[in-house]
């Protein structure tokens, strides 16, 4: 856990910073919890940071840019280590991934108290502001949600008993069965596509106050998120259809580059449909194809490792749900090793 000391220092180099930058992941994780820690601040800039699970060098024009007085990092689970020694300001890095060992950097994560604590980085944003904050409840129950865990959800359900129900004590019952659920869906949706449209919808989910403007659609905000919401629905249904489910343990789908990536919230969907499966859902983009790879039973962060030795490509993630890049001529092969390990 993050404990009190060190979530109290953490608010008090939000408060203290008056231009901050925060960096955070494509997720509702990582959104949640820069909308909880930029209400805090009362000022700044959000950048989404897309596709890869480092922050890259390259970033730090970003900060040049923005001049800021201070810079966040939420919920990526690598820093290049060029980026911090290339930042003069402060960096502050709140995450809940496996630890890493980078300098120059204020470094938050749960796992320093218990390594096996994967607490989401939205729960301990909304630890740190809460007393500060009010009516972002729900903001953080998406972001930890959103995540597969179930944190928050007593004292989400008290506030909110339509929203989450009294029978429903696993998160993917909760994605899949109810309104907060709905909600998760719609809100990560909106961080599917191009960044400039991201980015706009990021501004209107800073100034909800309210989950029933999106689930009701009852203020043109809420309207706006959730129209994005099914355009992209639209084409992650289409491609949910074209998923074919045979008796072969192991369920593959291929897919080509669309803008739009959906294939972790397609292989969660999958696996949720069909807990037995072992799902690889995989999205060509110009060289290379990039794999989620998910399953209830069998540890797939370990059969990945070994199908990826002598392979040009890398992965990691979760011991049931992680994510890998490979070559695309070293696909096939790739296929054919995992396929023989499991
Ligand atoms: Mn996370």
């Amino acid at each position: 856990m993050i404990n009190r000391k060190d979530l109290d220092l953490l608010k008090k180099k939000v408060l203290e910073s008056s231009r901050p930058i925060f960096f955070f992941d494509d997720d509702t994780d990582g959104l949640a919890s820069f909308i909880l820690l930029y209400k805090l601040a009362g000022d700044g800039k959000g950048v989404c940071v897309k596709g890869k699970p480092v922050l890259e060098e390259s970033y730090a024009r970003k900060v040049d840019e923005f001049m800021p007085d201070r810079v966040f990092v939420l919920d990526k689970p690598m820093v290049e280590q060029e980026f911090l020694d290339k930042v003069s300001q402060e960096v502050v890095w709140l995450d809940h991934h496996p630890l890493q060992d980078n300098k120059n950097v204020v470094y938050f994560n749960p796992k320093k108290g218990n390594p096996d604590d994967d607490t989401p980085t939205s729960y301990w944003a909304y630890q740190a502001v809460k007393n500060d904050v009010k009516g972002v409840l729900w903001i953080a129950m998406v972001g930890v949600l959103g995540d597969w865990n179930m944190s928050l959800a007593d004292e989400f359900r008290k506030e909110y008993p339509d929203l989450l129900p009294e029978n429903i004590s696993e998160p993917d019952k909760a994605l899949f069965n109810s309104k907060i659920g709905e909600l998760v869906k719609i809100i990560n949706f909106n961080l599917k596509g191009p960044t400039s449209e991201v980015m706009k919808a990021v501004k209107i989910l800073t100034r909800l106050e309210s989950p029933y403007e999106i689930l009701e659609q009852s203020t043109p905000k809420g309207k706006f998120i959730y129209k994005k919401y099914l355009a992209v629905n639209e084409v992650y249904e289409s491609l949910k259809s074209q998923v074919e489910v045979t008796k072969d343990r192991l369920v593959v789908f291929r897919y080509k580059d669309s803008k739009i990536a959906v294939s972790s919230d397609l292989s969660n969907e999958l696996l949720y449909m069909h807990p037995e499966k072992v799902i690889i859902i995989a999205r060509e983009k110009p060289g290379e194809v990039v794999m989620s790879i998910r399953s209830a039973s069998v540890k797939v962060s370990s059969l990945l490792e070994k199908a990826l030795v002598g392979i040009e490509g890398y992965g990691g993630g979760h011991e049931y749900s992680c994510g890998a890049c490979v070559k695309k001529d070293s696909f096939e092969e790739f296929l054919e090793r995992f396929r023989s390990l499991l």
